[in-house]
């Protein structure tokens, strides 16, 4: 990232970036995302499921791994990919529901900064393959809240209400790159665009040491990952570990 991009996930606790993809690599995954999701069958097994077919090479994408090497870790191996899905909306689907924010000892969604860098546990990865507008639709944050020294997470109606001025929003193109620390207050807002619904890929990346999700991904889908990709689905251990046992 550069010094800017650091200083304003720090501050912020998220970061957009804008149409990192091209608008072949947006049409292509999208319509492989939407078959996957109407018509599995149609497809190979291990292509059935995320992070399986189109979306794999998109796992270690260069713009995730410019973020993700300065908040989670500087060694790609220390890298995990724990959760993946697809997110489609029209309208309310996805109720309002804030949650995370403040200071937690949770090391899953630990969020320091320490020796001039930061250290972030889980962090989240959204693929916006579809335009967000501003104020209408996609995720919201309250800025700074992964740093909030009062604990927010109890819930206050005049910090959590949508309308309580707290609340950010963001708008951008298709194939931009939202990425949150899991730490930062935040919700998914009712869709309110109508001139196109919200498809996104939602991954949760963390460091190897913690988990927070079950594992979901199917053996098919793992073994048909070449072995940089599937290391990202390598279990929670250190990998010196792996290191003394080869
Ligand atoms: O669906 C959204 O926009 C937000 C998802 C969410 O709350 C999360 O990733 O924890």
């Amino acid at each position: 990232m550069t010094e800017a991009e650091k200083i304003i996930f720090d501050l912020k606790g998220y970061i957009v970036k804008p149409a990192v993809l091209s608008e072949d690599e947006v049409e292509e995954l999208t319509s492989f995302v939407l078959r996957q999701r109407s018509d599995p069958g149609s497809l190979p097994p291990h292509e059935r499921q995320l992070p399986g077919g189109v979306f794999e090479r998109y796992i270690d994408h260069p713009a995730v791994m410019d973020v993700l090497l300065d908040v989670i870790d500087k060694d790609v191996e220390k890298i995990r990919l724990e959760n993946i899905f697809l997110s489609c909306r029209e309208g309310e689907e996805s109720p309002w529901s804030p949650h995370a924010g403040g200071r937690t000892t949770n090391p899953n969604y630990a969020y320091n900064f320490h020796d001039g860098r930061i250290y972030a546990g889980m962090t989240r990865v959204v693929w916006e393959l579809a335009e967000v507008k501003r104020d209408r639709g996609g995720t919201c944050f309250i800025p700074g809240s992964h740093k909030a020294n009062y604990n927010i997470r109890q819930g206050f109606p005049e910090i959590d209400a949508r309308d309580s001025g707290l609340w950010e929003s963001y708008g951008c193109p298709p194939g931009s790159l939202v990425v949150f620390s899991e730490a930062v207050r935040h919700s998914a807002d009712t869709w309110r665009n109508s001139d196109n619904p919200r498809i996104a890929i939602f991954c949760a990346y963390n460091h190897i040491n913690v988990r927070h999700h079950k594992p979901t991904v199917s053996p098919e889908v793992l073994d048909s990952l070449t072995p940089e990709h599937r290391r990202f689905f390598n279990e929670v251990y250190h990998p010196q570990f792996a290191r003394r046992a080869g």
